[in-house]
């Protein structure tokens, strides 16, 4: 078995400290970081999201592969983020009120610090408040936010109009994103960009950051 199927598997069954010691080996064996996290630690999520679909998994085995995966996240970070030092810009992050799934948020991040950009992360169940109102105080030109739920995306909405409210929305570009979001989804509540991965998102918000300059 390769060392990513085996981190995969290790990921399913929940095991973090396999998953940190074959995360380690496969960069010892000169494995891309992007490569673990897209063929390794990233299938074995989408095995446990189709098992707890079919109702094959729980909630406690979801949280302890998620365990695992942030384990095995926080390995790759430097080496996920390893890029330019100097401040491109500052984006405000969060997952959106009432949703609590941080790992794509995390991966954003991660992304964005790796393009160069100031990334203060507001954790999970951020409130349109929360967002805009940080956002106004740090001087921030992103706003970036995410949701797992098709019950939490509506948040996003509320984001939107409370910068209007604020009187920034002509300041701040508001990028969404999330596994059932859509780039519909994104024009239907006057969102800015819609990207449906983290990579994209931090080329997204790097784009904006120098178009804007
Ligand atoms: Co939850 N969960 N969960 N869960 N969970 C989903 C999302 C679900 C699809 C599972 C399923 O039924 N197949 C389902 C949602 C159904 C729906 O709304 N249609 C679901 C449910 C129902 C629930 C609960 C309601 C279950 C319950 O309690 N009965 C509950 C809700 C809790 C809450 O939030 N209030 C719940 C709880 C949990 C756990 C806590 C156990 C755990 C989260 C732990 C954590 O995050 N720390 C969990 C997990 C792990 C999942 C699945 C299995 C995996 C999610 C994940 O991390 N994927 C998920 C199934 C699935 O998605 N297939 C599921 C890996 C991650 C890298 O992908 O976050 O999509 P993702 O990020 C991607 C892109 O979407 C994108 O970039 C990343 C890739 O590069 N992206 C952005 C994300 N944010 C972005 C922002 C951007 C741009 C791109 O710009 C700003």
């Amino acid at each position: 078995m390769s060392t990513l199927t085996e981190i995969s598997e290790f990921l399913q069954k929940g095991r973090a400290k396999s998953v940190r010691e074959l995360v380690n080996r496969a960069l010892e064996e000169g494995t891309p970081a992007k490569t673990i996290l897209e063929e390794g630690l990233l299938p074995g999520m989408s095995v446990i999201g189709e098992k707890f679909r079919k109702n094959e998994v729980f909630v406690p085995e979801v949280l302890v592969a998620a365990r695992a995966m942030n384990a095995g996240i926080e390995i790759l970070k430097p080496h996920l983020a390893a890029g330019d030092n100097t401040s491109k810009g500052k984006a405000v992050i969060g997952t959106v009120k009432g949703d609590l799934h941080d790992i794509g948020k995390n991966l954003v991040k991660i992304m964005l610090e790796g393009k160069g950009l100031e990334v203060i992360d507001l954790g999970v169940d951020v409130s349109a408040e929360q967002f805009v109102t940080t956002a106004k105080e740090q001087g921030a030109q992103i706003i970036c936010c995410s949701a797992l739920l098709t019950t939490t995306m509506g948040e996003m909405k509320e984001t939107v109009e409370e910068a209007k409210r604020q009187g920034i929305r002509d300041k701040v570009f508001i990028m969404v994103g999330g596994a059932p979001l859509t780039q519909a989804f994104c024009d239907q509540i006057g969102a800015d960009c819609y990207t449906s991965d983290a990579a994209s998102a931090a080329s997204a918000a790097l784009e904006h950051c120098q178009k804007s300059a």
